[in-house]
């Protein structure tokens, strides 16, 4: 009899951006018999900082390449014989995808196409697409009672919700014409360490430590339903173990917030003023609300949210200042040309 020796070997795309970087840990520690392979591009939004506590790690491996680089895939997928493949690697700005809408379709649609196939050929267990909220577009604000599930109506707003909708649609076709085992799960907004400070929370962090105005979209009414990084690592954990073969998951723990709130209690957590508060011009076509009904996931799962969103920003915060070097990095490069050409004509503009 054949004895298996092997760690089980995990292929995480995307894994030195924010929510990849925080399952990479995750998994490293929760399973000492789990190998990580992390293959990303280090795109403006990848820091091989951020990976740097797992580099000597034995049960990990970097590997820089594009998830559209049909010859780096198929070869990796050859060498490494992943039993799971989880795919975080995206463009995942939304005014990004306003600016110029053409990466996020290439590297959104045709990667995890690229993906796919690599996992078909290779045989993997199951291929996990991560994807978001935003597929469902948007609720209306005098309707609390509404929320997403499984079953809500695809609809999407941005050219980067299209993207991964697009994404979705073809993870699901994979699995209906070549019964590639797949599962989906749609999180709703996260926040916690490492998250690029172009993204709401660590952009208002990082702005308000320097006294810098903090630009709200509009009136800052628009509610998000926000998660700790830490429990969607969580749940992708649970649903590729446990999920089921072609399912789709929502994620999220019932912390809507509008944007005026949480920008209010940053500042008060760093005892600033509201008077950093800057009303800028609003996003186009901007979401109003998100919120998941993740009774699926709790009820199949057993998946609950254990980090409450008053601890969640404590942390936090408290994070973004005990790692100051890794933002002041970022925010200190190019970065510096991106929020000129970003903001500079929002200011002065209100809605
Ligand atoms: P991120 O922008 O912080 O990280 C994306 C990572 O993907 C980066 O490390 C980048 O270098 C890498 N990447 C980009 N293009 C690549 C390519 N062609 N090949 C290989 N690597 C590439 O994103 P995030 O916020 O961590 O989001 C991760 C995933 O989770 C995305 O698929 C996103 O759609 C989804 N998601 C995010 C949120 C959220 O609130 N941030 C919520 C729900 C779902
Ligand atoms: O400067 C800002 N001012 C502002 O008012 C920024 C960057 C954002 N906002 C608003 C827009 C949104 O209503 O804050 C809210 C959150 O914005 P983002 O952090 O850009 O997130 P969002 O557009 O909600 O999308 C996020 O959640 C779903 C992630 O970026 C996506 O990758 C994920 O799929």
């Amino acid at each position: 009899m054949e004895v298996r020796n092997r760690l089980m070997n995990v292929l995480v795309t995307g894994g030195a951006g924010f929510i990849g970087s925080n399952f990479v840990f995750y998994m490293l520690n929760k399973y000492p018999d789990y190998r990580v392979v992390c293959l990303d591009l280090l795109t403006y939004a990848g820091n091989l900082s951020t990976l740097e506590t797992v580099m000597n790690n034995q049960r990990f491996r970097f590997v820089k390449g594009d998830i559209t680089d049909k010859e780096l895939v198929a070869n990796l997928f050859k060498e490494e014989r992943f039993d799971y493949v989880v795919n975080f690697a995206a463009e995942s700005h939304v005014d990004r995808s306003i600016e110029d809408p053409s990466i996020f379709l290439k590297t959104n649609i045709l990667g995890t196409q690229v993906l796919m196939d690599a996992s078909r050929a290779y045989g993997v267990k199951r291929f996990h697409q991560v994807s978001t909220d935003e597929v469902y577009g948007d609720l209306p604000l005098d309707r609390p009672d509404l929320f997403f599930t499984e079953k809500t109506p695809i609809h999407t707003s941005s050219p980067y919700s299209a993207s991964k909708a697009a994404a979705d649609l073809l993870v699901q076709a994979y699995n209906r014409t070549f019964k590639l085992p797949i599962t989906i799960s749609r999180c709703s907004n996260n926040y916690g360490p490492y998250q690029f400070p172009e993204k709401l929370i660590p952009l208002m962090i990082s702005r308000a430590l320097k006294d810098d105005s903090l630009p709200v979209y509009g009136k800052g009414e628009n509610v998000r339903d926000w998660l700790y990084v830490e429990d969607h690592c969580a749940a992708i954990d649970l649903i590729i173990h446990r999920g089921k073969d072609g399912e789709v998951y929502n994620i999220g723990g019932h912390n809507e917030k509008t944007n005026l709130e949480v920008v209010k209690t940053i500042l008060k957590e760093l005892d600033k003023p509201e008077s950093l508060i800057t009303y800028v011009k609003d996003r186009a076509g901007h979401d109003m609300r998100y919120a998941i009904d993740p009774s699926k996931a709790r009820s199949e799962l057993g998946w609950e949210p254990t980090t409450s969103f008053d601890e969640g920003i404590k942390q936090t915060i408290k994070w973004y200042l005990d790692n100051r070097s890794w933002w002041e990095n970022i925010i200190n490069g190019d970065y510096q040309k991106y929020y000129t050409r970003m903001y500079g004509s929002r200011e002065g503009a209100t809605a």
